[in-house]
């Protein structure tokens, strides 16, 4: 079977509407997932054939070689597959022109960020990637010659010397105020490895919030097989996602961007409101799902919200517990956002794994549940929900669901291990959340606070 390229396109799949060879790269994107090809790369090939622009993305993958190796051989093409119960809807990207693994050229990736075609730069590189301490601070040990800080540091320092302006560094990952966590981390960053860079860069660069939300489930052989079935070719790249999207970004550009605005995404002036509440109730719920639900031995995620507990305690969490503490923008309707996120759960195609939601709970937990705790308990509400889901979590990083779903995916998966071992049951709570716990949040687990999914099963 042929595989897809720029001179081997299909009949069965819209196509882009533009001429690539005639554009130039204006983002470079750290983190090119399968997240990215289904929101950020869509928007901007919809932005570029409505609106033109030279905005083709040069994506970076920090350590793995395995998206260049699909891309590149396609010139960058591949198929975003929009999947719901009413079938397939199927479109060739062509907003990325290349990838270019870190540790292979990373003087590639400088030029680029030092290029004066480029305007900004975006990230998807996980909660982890942004290499932070349990105190929030940048995790110096983490943060070495492979992060994207080096590459920044590097590109900026070429472009503050050629005098030219800054870009726009723009978070997409699912953390609280990204933005600004950027910004605060790449500054200290900068005050230890570049001291004079720090200031030019405050200055000249922007660090918008952004809200990023779209389900895309981890490629699978059977989804590549069906499109190829249908496209008549091979296309490694395949990303399979479902048909809503949204992306709303804090409106702070340094210069020139893209009219994403024009294909659907929302430029306002405080992403606050769109960003609490995603995490908190859409994020806060598949948390919850994974690890409960990986307990209860499913697989999917439409599998649990269809399990009547698990649905119950995903609302409890959604309504009860999480949208009482957000102040929702002008407009915005918490509960019709619940309904759509019960039915986005349910979508029965999609097949995403719970699995693939539990990884990295560590890093994903803190703005998913423990804000929504803290905020309750200054308020002197409880949240048995988001506790039984807490201890859901625990069992799992104890590696009660190691023996079926393999050993536990977390960058801090043997501290974990640890203070398990030498806490025990509830012990563990204050060694991960107590003050100089592993994950500091401003939640205080008091005695008034119910545990008791922890002694279940034991
Ligand atoms: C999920 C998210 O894997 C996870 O942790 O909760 O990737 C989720 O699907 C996206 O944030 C939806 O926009």
């Amino acid at each position: 079977m042929s595989r897809l390229s720029p001179e081997n396109l299909p009949a069965g799949a819209a196509l882009p509407a533009y001429d690539r060879t005639a554009k130039q790269i204006g983002i470079v994107h750290f983190g090119l997932g399968a997240f990215t090809r289904a929101h950020q790369a869509w928007y901007t090939d919809a932005a570029m054939a409505a609106h033109g622009g030279d905005w083709l993305i040069a994506g970076v993958s920090l350590r793995s070689p395995d998206v260049a190796q699909q891309l590149n051989p396609q010139g960058g093409l591949y198929t975003l597959a929009e999947t719901s119960g009413g079938g397939r809807g199927l479109r060739v990207i062509g907003s990325i022109a290349d990838v270019i693994v870190a540790p292979e050229s990373p003087a590639r990736i400088i030029d680029l960020i030092a290029a004066p075609t480029t305007h900004i730069v975006t990230f998807t590189i996980t909660e982890k990637g942004y290499c932070r301490a349990a105190s929030g601070a940048l995790d110096f040990a983490a943060a070495g010659e492979g992060s994207v800080y080096r590459f920044l540091r590097d590109g900026l320092a070429r472009r503050q010397a050629a005098g030219l302006g800054g870009l726009t560094l723009l978070s997409c990952d699912n953390l609280a105020d990204n933005g600004h966590q950027l910004r605060r981390l790449l500054c200290e960053y900068l005050a230890v490895h570049a001291p004079a860079l720090g200031a030019w860069a405050v200055q000249h660069c922007t660090f918008p919030c952004s809200m990023v939300d779209r389900i895309v489930p981890a490629t699978t052989p059977a989804d590549r097989a069906e499109v190829e079935a249908a496209l008549a070719l091979r296309d490694e790249g395949v990303v399979v996602t479902e048909p809503f999207s949204q992306w709303v970004i804090e409106d702070a550009f340094a210069g020139l961007r893209p009219a994403w605005d024009a294909v659907g995404a929302q430029i306002v002036a405080d992403v606050a409101p769109y960003e609490t509440a995603k995490l908190r109730m859409l994020n806060g719920a598949h948390s919850a799902l994974a690890y409960l639900g990986l307990e209860s031995g499913y697989s999917f995620v439409h599998e649990a919200i269809a399990d009547r507990r698990l649905r119950a305690l995903a609302e409890a969490i959604m309504r009860q517990e999480a949208a009482p503490t957000i102040h929702s923008a002008p407009g915005m309707d918490l509960g019709a956002y619940a309904d759509a996120l019960i039915a986005r759960f349910a979508n029965p195609a999609l097949n995403h794994r719970l699995i693939q939601i539990a990884m990295d709970g560590s890093q994903k937990i803190p703005q998913r549940w423990l804000a929504t705790l803290a905020d309750n308990q200054a308020a002197g509400r409880e949240c048995p929900a988001i506790l039984t889901a807490l201890g859901a979590w625990l069992r799992h990083v104890r590696g009660d669901n190691a023996a079926q779903w393999g050993k536990v995916d977390d960058p801090r998966a043997a501290e974990l291990a640890e203070a398990w071992a030498q806490n025990g049951k509830q012990g563990i709570v204050a060694a991960v959340f107590g003050n100089g716990g592993l994950l500091q949040c401003g939640w205080q687990p008091t005695a008034a606070v119910p545990l008791h999914p922890l002694t279940e099963g034991e």
